[in-house]
C-alpha cells in the first residue's frame, strides 16, 4: 500500500468531528508525542523524586504505544518532543530552578536518573518503549510549550502539516501549553485523552473540559480508539 495515497474521515471527537475541513492525510498531519521521557514517568525521574502518583504519567504509554505503531505504519509524520536544559543551566530561568528546588527536586541537581532536567542525563531520555525511529523529527524545548525557544513551527510549515494529534505529559503543563500556541498559530489540534496524562486526575479532567469550551476553543478531544477507527484498526491487544 503507498500510504500517501490514503485520505481519512474525520474523528468523532468531542465537541466536534476533527478535523473541522472534513479528512486528514498523512501528508498534513503529524502525531505529536510530548517529553514521554524518565523524568516524567519513570522511577528515579523528576516526577517520582516530587513525590507524585507515577501510575498517572505511565497510564498512556500503552495506548500512544499503539497509535505510534498505527501512524507510522500509514507514513504520517511523527514528532517527539523532551523538556530539558543545557548543562550549564545557561536556559534555566531563575523562578523555574528556584520553583523546583522549594519542591525537593531541584532542576539541575543531581537525582537517581543523572542531573533532574538536563539534556545528555538518563533520566531526560524518552523512555525505550516509545523510542524514536531513524529519521523522527525530535523537537528539543527548555519550556513546556513545544514552540517556545525551538523551531518546530518552521519544521511544521516547511513539511505542510497543519493537523496535529497531541498525545504525551502532562496534560495540563506541556500539551495543554503545546496545543495552545498550536492553535494560536492556525494549526487544527486533535487531544487524544488516554495518551496523555497528569500528576494529579483533576487537573487532566479539567485540561481537557476546556478544550471543549466554546464549540473547541483550542481544538477537540477524542480517545485513541476513535482515531484507530479511522485509520482502519479493528481491535485493541
Ligand atoms: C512539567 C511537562 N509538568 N512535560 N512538564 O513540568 O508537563
Amino acid at each position: 500500500m503507498n500510504p500517501s495515497a490514503s485520505t481519512f474521515q474525520p474523528v468523532a471527537a468531542d465537541p466536534y468531528p476533527w478535523p473541522f475541513d472534513g479528512a486528514f492525510r498523512p501528508e498534513d498531519t503529524a502525531l505529536v508525542i510530548i517529553d514521554m521521557q524518565t523524568d516524567f514517568c519513570g522511577v528515579g525521574g523528576y516526577v517520582d523524586t516530587m513525590g507524585y502518583d507515577l501510575s498517572l504519567t505511565r497510564a498512556p504509554i500503552e495506548p500512544i504505544g499503539r497509535l505510534l505503531q498505527r501512524m507510522r505504519a500509514l507514513g504520517f509524520h511523527i514528532i517527539h518532543t523532551r523538556e530539558g536544559h543545557r548543562s550549564d543551566l545557561s536556559d534555566l530561568p531563575a523562578n523555574k530552578r528556584w520553583r523546583s528546588q522549594r519542591i525537593g527536586a531541584g532542576i539541575g541537581d543531581p537525582g537517581p536518573c543523572g542531573r533532574i532536567l538536563v539534556r545528555g542525563e538518563p533520566g531526560w531520555e524518552i523512555i525505550p518503549e516509545l523510542a524514536p525511529a531513524p529519521g523522527e523529527v525530535i523537537i528539543d524545548k527548555p519550556g513546556k510549550g513545544s514552540f517556545c525557544a525551538t523551531d518546530l513551527e518552521l519544521i511544521l510549515r516547511t513539511r505542510g502539516i497543519r493537523n496535529l494529534l497531541l498525545t504525551g505529559i502532562t496534560t495540563d503543563v506541556c500539551v495543554h501549553t503545546t496545543m495552545r500556541e498550536a492553535n494560536d498559530r492556525g494549526f487544527e489540534c486533535l487531544l487524544v485523552e488516554d495518551c496523555t496524562g497528569a500528576t494529579d486526575r483533576g487537573n487532566h479532567q479539567a485540561a481537557l473540559k476546556m478544550v471543549k469550551m466554546q464549540g473547541g476553543v483550542f481544538g477537540a478531544v477524542a480517545t485513541s480508539q476513535q482515531v484507530l477507527d479511522v485509520l482502519g484498526a479493528t481491535s485493541t491487544p
